[in-house]
């Protein structure tokens, strides 16, 4: 989608930090981050949500998360045969959630305390 914000990092025509690449996922660092690490994990493809996703393409779905576990791996947030010293997936979804970009994007966060509940 020409219009969409994260449709163009992919295409490459609007300059993201980009830290993890498959043949159907890109994760770039946020700019706005919350936490030391907050990189942002997509889709190549244009889906707008999870939800929507994994009715259609469930492969897809499971590439992007483990994208973001290699993500979290890369930045020394987690270990392949565990979880130290962690690290949070959030999927921001619709308007009560406060999704601001409709492409699926998942956030790894981590390399801070991260409280519960959040926001
Ligand atoms: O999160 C959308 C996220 O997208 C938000 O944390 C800011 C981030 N963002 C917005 N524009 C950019 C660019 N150009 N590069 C990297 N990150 C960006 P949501 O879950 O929809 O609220």
């Amino acid at each position: 989608m020409s219009d969409c914000l994260f449709c163009r990092i992919v295409a490459r025509e609007i300059p993201a930090d980009v830290v993890h690449e498959t043949d159907r996922t890109l994760a770039f660092r946020d700019v706005n981050p919350q936490a030391p690490t907050h990189v942002l994990v997509v889709p190549k493809e244009h889906h707008a949500t999870a939800g929507l996703l994994v009715g259609t393409d469930p492969q897809l779905l499971a590439d992007v998360v483990a994208s973001a576990h290699a993500v979290a791996v890369q930045e020394g947030l987690a270990t392949d045969d565990g979880a130290e010293p962690g690290y949070r997936l959030v999927a921001n979804t619709g308007p009560a959630a406060g999704q601001t970009v409709h492409h699926l994007h998942l956030h790894v966060l981590g390399g801070r305390p991260l409280t519960w509940p959040p926001g």
